[in-house]
């Protein structure tokens, strides 16, 4: 049987705790019109849930996984060990240095099994991250994208009107 298209995000938390972040990603990937799955999952806590849920990318169409998490921070690197799906890490912050340990947790992977990072707590940028991701191989995606960008341009001009700049 042919797995499916790779055309959805696959969105994990290390915890409930984590959760605005795992909404803010899947809200800018439905904007988007991205299809994204969210699970809780810690890497620490469940670890044989997560190895299954990532050995069923494939037949789910997972085709980039964002994880978040914060403390210790291992979830997207333990991901990112068991496939060659993309992963995206979010820190988050709560740790000791609210947010810099899980950051430089996610960020200082060995050399062999990258993990793309982004700001602490940024799961809309996670998700924008993951769509351009999709859209090398989506024209209509990237449009989107693209005009996302330019609405976004159009807010800054008007905020600088507001102000009589
Ligand atoms: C991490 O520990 C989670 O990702 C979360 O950011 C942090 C705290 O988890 P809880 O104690 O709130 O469950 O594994």
């Amino acid at each position: 049987m042919s797995a499916r298209p790779a055309d959805r995000v696959g969105i994990v938390v290390g915890s409930r705790s984590d959760i605005a972040a795992a909404e803010k990603a899947a809200a800018v990937l439905a904007e988007l019109g991205v299809e994204s799955e969210t699970r809780v999952i810690s890497a620490h806590r469940a670890p044989e849930l997560l190895a299954r849920w990532v050995a069923s990318f494939d037949e789910r169409g997972v085709g980039v996984v964002i994880a978040i998490a914060g403390l210790a921070a291992h979830l997207p690197g333990v991901v990112a060990s068991q496939t060659t799906v993309p992963v995206i890490g979010v820190p988050m912050a709560g740790g000791v240095s609210d947010g810099l340990d899980a950051l430089l947790a996610i960020v200082q992977m060995p050399k062999g099994v990258p993990v793309a990072t982004v700001g602490v707590g940024n799961g809309e940028n996670a998700g924008l991250l993951a769509a351009s991701i999709l859209a090398v191989s989506d024209s209509g995606l990237r449009d989107r994208i693209t005009a996302r960008r330019a609405a976004q341009a159009a807010d800054i001009a008007g905020d600088e009107a507001n102000l009589g700049l």
